[in-house]
């Protein structure tokens, strides 16, 4: 099984609230359904989750009132998100489902407790894939939190242990700077612990998705011997599809884990 997260910055228009990247969406839906391969999807917020949750101090838990429409307000926008990458799934003949994390979890101290996984067991043993995604859940410690679509990679990398874990993306991969900004960035094609140690001597890392350390971080603590965990441009035609046919293609790869 190959576990895939659709990233915000792929499926939105980051600079534009609530803004779904339909054609986008469809087109990595009908790449996955054409490859054959068993997948579980994940998705990121995007201009769903980020644009109102950071106007509000979401990712900082409750402590003011005004707090709480916003809160709503984004728990709407990301469940509406995800109908709409579901939509797509559905009508590229993949059967999907929403699964809002607040719904099955709680967090504590912005970290995810997955301590009951039936549910999404249940759903994927019947063959419908649970999709989930990065949104605002209940937590013990800070009343609510954010809890990202890395954090629910994570969660179930542990769960079905993977053969691979797909991060799609609206880059080529991670670079030593920003490509969009610094002409000089080189794309780093494979990221070891090792190389983790190079980077972060470095001071013109670029922000992929929230951190070009955390995100490798993340990325590594998914890999072990025989998986690595690859980061992609979905922006691409046919590369999603190539990867997971198994072909050779531009990405950044994390292999070896974190240990
Ligand atoms: O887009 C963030 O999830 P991500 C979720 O996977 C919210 O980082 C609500 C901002």
């Amino acid at each position: 099984m190959i576990l895939i997260k659709l990233g915000g910055s792929v499926i939105t228009d980051k600079a534009a609230y609530r803004t779904f990247r339909k054609e986008t969406v469809a087109r990595l839906a009908e790449e996955i359904k054409r490859s054959g391969e068993e997948v579980l999807i994940v998705h990121g917020a995007g201009s769903f989750g980020h644009v109102v949750s950071k106007e509000y101090g979401i990712q900082k838990g409750y402590s003011r009132p005004e707090q709480i429409p916003a809160a709503a307000r984004v728990i709407c926008d990301c469940c509406e998100l995800s109908s709409m990458v579901v939509e797509e799934l559905l009508a590229a003949g993949i059967p999907a489902a929403t699964v809002p994390i607040a719904a099955a979890f709680v967090a504590d101290n912005g970290k995810l407790i997955a301590d009951n996984d039936e549910p999404i067991r249940r759903l994927a043993d019947l063959g419908i894939i649970p999709v989930m995604y990065g949104d605002v859940i209940t937590d013990r410690s800070m009343g609510f939190s954010i809890v990202s679509g890395d954090q629910i990679m994570e969660m179930l990398c542990r769960m079905y242990s993977p053969s691979r874990v797909v991060f799609v993306s609206d880059i080529d991969g991670l670079y030593t700077a920003d490509p969009k900004t610094d002409p000089s960035a080189e794309l780093i094609r494979e990221v070891t612990k090792d190389t983790l140690a190079r980077i972060r001597t470095s001071s013109s890392v670029d922000d992929v998705t929230g951190g070009v350390e955390a995100k490798m971080e993340a990325m590594l603590r998914m890999t072990s011997e025989d998986r690595d965990c690859v980061l992609i441009n979905g922006n691409v035609p046919g590369r999603l599809y190539s990867l997971l046919k198994g072909h050779d293609v531009i990405c950044t790869s994390a292999k070896g884990g974190i240990q």
